[in-house]
């Protein structure tokens, strides 16, 4: 019985390269990086955002009252961009530090385009 046999030029996957894929790009996909997003409210003293942006977002104080003021303004304004797990650690930062003062602060994240 000749069935199951194959000769070298009809065996398919075999005997050629015809089944190899070439990788024509380097797969080195960055990862996504996050917006971190502070919004205004109409409760929150000033001082204290200017705190949150000193304490963890290492800002000076002169910077951290310029982007308080921009969030005031303009109802949102994003803070930093990090990793996905430093900003998950940055928004649970603030807003744990919000609620221990029981001020309505909210921060939020945004996956960068
Ligand atoms: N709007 C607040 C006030 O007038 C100040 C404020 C600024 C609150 C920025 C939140 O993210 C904020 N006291």
């Amino acid at each position: 019985m000749l069935e199951d046999q194959w000769t070298m030029s009809d065996k398919p996957d075999e005997g050629d390269e015809t089944s190899i894929l070439v990788q024509t790009r380097p797969k080195t996909k960055r990862p996504p990086l996050y917006k971190v997003l502070l919004l205004n409210d109409d409760y929150t003293p000033m001082e204290f955002v200017v705190h949150v942006l000193e304490r963890f977002f290492g800002m000076t104080h002169a910077q951290a009252f310029e982007i308080m003021l921009i969030v005031h303004k303009k109802g949102v304004a994003v803070v930093g961009v990090f990793s996905h797990e430093i900003a998950e650690t940055k928004v649970g930062q603030v807003m744990d530090f919000a609620r221990r003062h029981q001020h309505p602060l909210q921060c939020t994240m945004e996956r960068e385009e």
